[in-house]
């Protein structure tokens, strides 16, 4: 669980990312010189705002009728003129700084390695000048808060280093504050947001704190720099805060909160704080483990690997799937931001796409992992969100579309923009926030947590279907009586439009699942009826000349659109709608994922590697992500669009999971398209819906044993990988268990905490 090189990183996208969910860095492994280059996941361009644009409810049936009579562009240019977010775009999410540290100068390096263990969550950098070993560690503790590095040699007193912090921000200041603590302070200052042609009023306001700890030797201190000479060892610690607490409240104290990190540490030796974050880490990573086997391709380094991935580097697959869910575990942790476009990494005071939060896929691939790689909590950051997206799509909702509840379009921003931004012809999306209701329905679907359901899951989704419910129209060009969606877009081409038919998988989802979690819940038994009622209205999904799902209500799909969105697929995967129990529609979502091909972004590869395992085809998903690793990974394994986007990462640790196993549409489906090349192997700790947590292990492309915790009480139907069957089913104590045979596999009735073990034949 190693990715490892033999040279520092020449570029930003070869170093190694470490993270405590707020802050986190890149570790470049310099021997001359070293760059940390750090970010915290509150700072960004701007200041608490409504981009809601009051009127634009007056304009919406215009917008529609024009649609209506096929005049796309006119409604494109009113809707452009007044149902666009004010401003036109979002902020972008922004740098915080670097920890360079100068060594000795330029001199002979010998027996370099540098390595990020996600297993430990620590980046290592080894090396040799002139008969001394020198190496260093750093990682960014989730429990302490800060990040730490340690820089030991081999023989007395050979330490020496100049340590600085600095930033691309304009007006920082540093200052030294005691002996041995550099701060550096500022503020985002006016964004000069060329796109937009606007000056952009900013409010954050940052603070970094460089502690240094030294056993022999001398430190000097000026308010520039650290100067470090004869030392043993030396350990930095780096804290890191803004004034951010939500997004209309920024009196949060960013120098108060550095101390505060500093002396929560005060007293605490460096090898506790790296076993505590050790431990930290592993609680959540040692969760699941994947084989896949081991070849020679192990002892070549991370990055020749990358390019030369395929059947006969098994573990590459597996090292992949485990650096998705480190990234989930240094990127987003409970009380922190959600993970955006780059997830916690960012360079540029002007990133690709404002490195903000695209929900038209993007931030939700993000999440794809979390449940069923056993990574609940990491979407907490996600649901905190949500909360915070329901009072300004609030707003959004009654200023653009007179409705109650709330929406979102295709982005948001660490203000909770919930308005249609860019341009009209993409930017009117009206699902993106019901989209991300299916994270929270997953979480109750896979924990069975009532608690969380109640509380915090069903107001959300509630408050979503009552936007729909009043915003649904009926298609005034026929008599089916069809409720459609728009203006909308199928993400991103074909313009502003009536009806695409992502917008009806997703809203006929959230229906389902409001409906279903107010049945659990017994209450809004009306509002569950209204909902059952127009949910029986909405468009169907239809089949098109081709044999193709259609992608919009009109038969327009052309067979040689390659476009890297697969919307319509939806339904497919993240949606379950469309599975082998409604064969027509599944062998129509195949012909258009067989038209879209096997190219495009990285995300895309990523998603379609989960859309060919919904379609039980482990062969087909397995040379999706072998495109994915071979040509949309960087050297430091993150995932690139181009350029880098870490939703591929996501999307990719999910996609193996899909091949492993699946548990949508209320069944558990044990290897369910394993590819050929992964004959071999075993999975320890995926969860399924209903509770479990499950262990596989299978030869020659066929299960030898499963077994299945119940973490909480549910009737659990598994079903056995093709052409095999479930021969047995044993308690934990060994006893035989009597199962119902069903088609599709057994059903057992476990009470919360049992486990069963599996034999096929
Ligand atoms: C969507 C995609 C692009 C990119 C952007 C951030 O607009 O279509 O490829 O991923 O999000």
């Amino acid at each position: 669980m190693v990715l490892w090189y033999d040279q520092p990183a020449a570029e930003w996208t070869a170093a190694l990312p470490i993270g405590n969910g707020r802050l986190g860095a890149m570790v470049f492994g310099g021997t001359e010189k070293e760059r940390i280059q750090f970010n915290d996941d509150t700072l960004w361009v701007g200041t608490p705002h409504d981009y809601a644009h009051p009127g634009a409810s007056a304009y919406l049936n215009e917008i529609r009728q024009l649609l209506f009579e096929g005049k796309q562009e006119e409604a494109e240019a009113l809707a452009g003129k007044h149902f666009m977010s004010i401003p036109l775009r979002q902020m972008p999410y922004q740098p915080f700084g670097d920890l360079i540290l100068e060594f000795n100068g330029r001199n002979e390096v010998t027996d370099y390695y540098r390595e990020l263990d996600i297993d430990q969550a620590v980046a290592t950098t080894k090396y040799k000048i002139g008969g001394v070993a020198y190496t260093r560690e750093i990682f960014a503790s989730h429990p302490d808060d800060v990040i730490v590095m340690r820089i030991t040699a081999d023989k007395p007193g050979q330490i020496k280093l100049k340590a600085s912090l600095t930033s691309t921000h304009k007006n920082i200041q540093t200052e030294a504050i005691r002996g041995n603590i550099l701060a550096m302070r500022g503020a985002v200052s006016e964004y000069d947001y060329k796109r937009i042609g606007q000056t952009i009023e900013c409010s954050i306001r940052f603070e970094a704190r460089l502690k240094a700890n030294v056993e022999g030797g001398k430190i000097e201190i000026t308010d520039n720099s650290i100067d470090i000479r004869d030392a043993n060892r030396v350990t930095l610690i780096l804290a890191g805060a803004t004034n951010y607490k939500d997004f209309e409240d920024l009196t949060g104290d960013p120098a108060k909160r550095c101390a505060a990190a500093l002396a929560g540490i005060a007293g605490k030796s460096y090898e506790t704080l790296r076993n505590d974050h050790v431990a930290d880490h592993q609680s959540l990573f040692r969760r699941v483990m994947l084989d896949l086997g081991t070849t020679d391709a192990v002892n070549q380094t991370t990055d020749k690997r990358i390019r030369a991935f395929g059947p006969d580097d098994p573990q590459l697959a597996a090292l992949y799937f485990q650096f998705g869910r480190y990234l989930m575990i240094a990127g987003s942790r409970p009380g922190c931001q959600p993970l955006n476009l780059q997830g916690l990494w960012n360079e540029s005071t002007n990133p690709p796409w404002e490195s903000k939060y695209t929900i038209n896929i993007n931030t939700q691939m993000n999440y794809w992992p979390s449940e069923p790689c056993n990574l609940a909590e990491c979407s907490e950051p996600l649901f905190d969100a949500l909360a915070e997206l329901v009072i300004s799509g609030s707003r959004v909702a009654k200023a653009h579309y007179n409705c109650p509840g709330w929406v979102l379009h295709h982005n948001f921003d660490l203000w909770r923009g919930a308005a249609p931004i860019n341009a009209s012809n993409h930017g009117i999306w009206p699902t993106g926030g019901a989209w991300l209701c299916q994270h929270l329905w997953w979480h109750y679907e896979f924990s069975r947590d009532k608690k969380f359901l109640a509380e915090r899951a069903y107001p959300i989704m509630v408050k979503a279907s009552e936007f729909f419910a009043n915003y649904l129209i009926e298609d005034p060009r026929n008599d089916r009586g069809w409720l459609i969606s728009g203006p909308s877009n199928s993400p991103e081409q074909g313009g502003l439009v009536m009806g695409p038919t992502m917008d009806h998988q997703i809203i006929r989802n959230l229906f389902d699942n409001t409906i279903e979690a107010s049945r659990l819940l017994g209450i809004d038994a009306d509002f569950r009826k209204q909902l059952a009622d127009l949910r029986g209205r909405i468009a169907p999904n239809l089949i098109g000349r081709y044999g193709q799902l259609q992608e919009w209500l009109e038969d327009k799909d052309h067979p040689d659109n390659q476009h890297r969105h697969c919307s319509h697929l939806w339904a497919l995967h993240p949606g379950c709608a469309i599975n082998p129990r409604t064969p027509e529609l599944f062998a129509a979502a195949r012909k258009s994922l067989e038209f879209r091909g096997d190219g495009a972004t990285g995300w895309s590869k990523a998603w379609k590697v989960n859309l060919w395992a919904r379609l039980l085809d482990g062969d087909h998903a397995y040379l999706l992500l072998r495109g994915l690793i071979t040509e949309s990974t960087l050297p430091n394994m993150f995932d690139t669009c181009p350029p880098f986007q870490i939703d591929g990462n996501f999307g990719g640790t999910s996609g193996i999971c899909e091949m492993l196993l699946q548990s949508q549409g209320g069944r558990i489906a044990l290897l369910p398209a394993l590819p050929r090349v992964f004959e071999n192997g075993s999975v320890k700790g995926l969860r399924a819906r209903g509770g479990a947590e499950i262990d596989i292990a299978w030869k020659d492309g066929k299960a030898t044993r499963a077994t299945i915790r119940s973490k909480a009480a549910a009737k659990l139907t598994v079903g056995p990988p093709k052409g095999q069957s479930i021969t047995q089913v044993l308690t934990a104590s060994g006893q035989l268990i009597a199962v119902q045979p069903d088609e599709s596999g057994v059903i057992i009735d476990a009470p919360a905490g049992a486990t069963y073990k599996l034999g096929f034949d």
